[in-house]
């Protein structure tokens, strides 16, 4: 029996669907605990490849359950967009359990994520796609849940007050139309009757399929250097990405964790503003761009890259309690004559070994790495630890000891036989 979240150990995109896709197969249940449709991970199932932003991977195993649980903010025209698309394609979604807390993310949060973005001096870059607005009116205790979507009288009234509040906003503070009732009402309306079926308690479901002795598995959207609350602060997601957000936002207790595996790449890749100690502004970061196609899966935009940066993957080890790596990308530094890796941070003259809370503080802070040898072979085809070039295994051991968390899988490639448990 295992409980195993699988989170990001940097900003998002670091592969963590090849690792949930890999582990899935021993899951019972498979399921998303924050985020929304702000992510993004691409699945080959039947020699076609789809591309979720929403819907957990597990969606993939017709006798798997595949759950949105109640930390998860959700676009219904996105989850139908996404069931429709799967079922055209011959994938059932009848697996599919959506939490009856989970928030609804409405057509007003899309606009004020534009809108207020545009206002701000320091631009997150946010995917556009309503995710702080929901979470705001979560926390302000304003926001509609599915349950709330799913009866018709509640969710008329609380749209009615809500949506007075948030014309108000538009109208006077942003200077924009206000927003139609009916129009947002029968829209809804229509997802209502769809929703219905999939809306359960999930954290019952859960709770159930642990207490069978059930394998069950947390998917983890963005990284922990995007987390609210220990990401790098304004420049992060609005919800909690860290192991520990898998308890609050699917309803289980943390003593039911048993594994944490934080996915990293080989090096470091950033979509968005914000800060980026070990950011390669060089050839070699335009190298790795190109050479593993570093542009982001929702919005497009090129990826910042940089090197390895150990102490942000000791904080992510720190804060998310992580038992096992997974090192995806290692076949993307198969070129480089030299790689680094940084070790720590230098500030004021001080080597230090955290993460600073104050951007003025990280911004002066000057990385110092450990230099490595490249290993200027192919390693796409290596299957085990072992047929990896020297210099590739020193430099897959050089990290987990600076991290002193094992890294106990590995991906020289994209493809599923590419990914190799130690
Ligand atoms: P938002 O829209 O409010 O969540 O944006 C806030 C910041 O968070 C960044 N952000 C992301 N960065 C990387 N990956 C993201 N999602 C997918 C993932 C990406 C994908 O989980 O792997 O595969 O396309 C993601 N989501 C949000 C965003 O750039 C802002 O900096
Ligand atoms: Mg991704």
């Amino acid at each position: 029996m295992s409980v195993t979240v699988v989170v990001g150990s940097q900003w998002g995109d670091e592969g963590k669907g090849k690792i949930v896709d890999y582990l899935s197969k021993d899951s019972d249940a498979i399921a998303r605990y924050q985020g929304g449709d702000n992510a993004g991970h691409t699945i080959v199932f039947n020699g076609h490849k789809f591309s979720l932003q929403l819907l957990p991977s597990g969606i993939f195993y017709s006798d798997k359950l595949a759950v949105i649980g109640n930390g998860v903010v959700l676009n219904p025209k996105s989850l139908f967009a996404e069931i429709n698309y799967l079922n055209e394609n011959d994938v059932p979604t009848d697996n599919l359990r959506i939490s009856s807390r989970a928030q609804v993310i409405m057509p007003y949060h899309i606009l004020l994520d534009e809108l207020s973005e545009k206002q701000r001096t320091n631009k997150i870059g946010t995917t556009h796609k309503g995710i702080g607005p929901a979470y705001m009116d979560k926390i302000a205790r304003v926001g509609i849940r599915v349950a709330d979507l799913i009866d018709p009288e509640t969710f008329k009234r609380e749209l009615q007050e809500t949506l007075r509040q948030k014309n108000e906003l538009l109208t006077k503070l942003y200077e924009v139309e206000p927003l139609d009732f009916n129009s947002i009402y029968n829209e809804y309306k229509a997802y209502r009757e769809r929703m219905k079926p999939y809306v359960t308690d999930t954290s019952v479901l859960l709770n159930d399929a642990i207490e069978k002795q059930q394998n069950v598995l947390f998917e983890g959207a963005q990284g922990i250097m995007l987390d609210i609350d220990h990401g790098t602060y304004p420049y992060v997601t609005s919800s909690n990405p860290v192991a520990g957000g898998a308890a609050v936002g699917a309803g289980l207790g943390p003593t039911k964790v048993t594994d944490v595996i934080g996915v990293c790449k080989a090096y470091t890749s950033r979509v968005g503003e914000g800060p980026f100690p070990t950011e390669l502004l060089t050839e070699i970061g335009d190298h790795i761009r190109d050479t593993a196609h570093e542009y982001g899966t929702v919005t497009k935009r090129p990826r910042r890259i940089g090197w390895l940066d150990t102490v942000g993957l000791r904080h992510a080890a720190r804060v998310s309690g992580l038992t096992a790596l997974a090192m995806n990308c290692v076949d993307v530094l198969d070129e480089l004559d030299v790689i680094k890796v940084c070790t720590g941070y230098r500030l004021n003259g001080k080597i230090i070994d955290y993460y600073p809370a104050n951007l003025d503080e990280l911004d002066n802070c000057e990385p110092v790495y450990q230099e490595l040898p490249g290993w200027n072979e192919s390693t796409t085809d290596c299957t085990t630890f072992d047929q990896l070039p020297a210099n590739a295994q020193n430099y897959i051991k050089t990290v987990e000891a600076l991290v002193q968390v094992p890294i106990e899988w590995y991906s020289v490639g994209p493809d599923r036989e590419q990914t190799h448990r130690r």
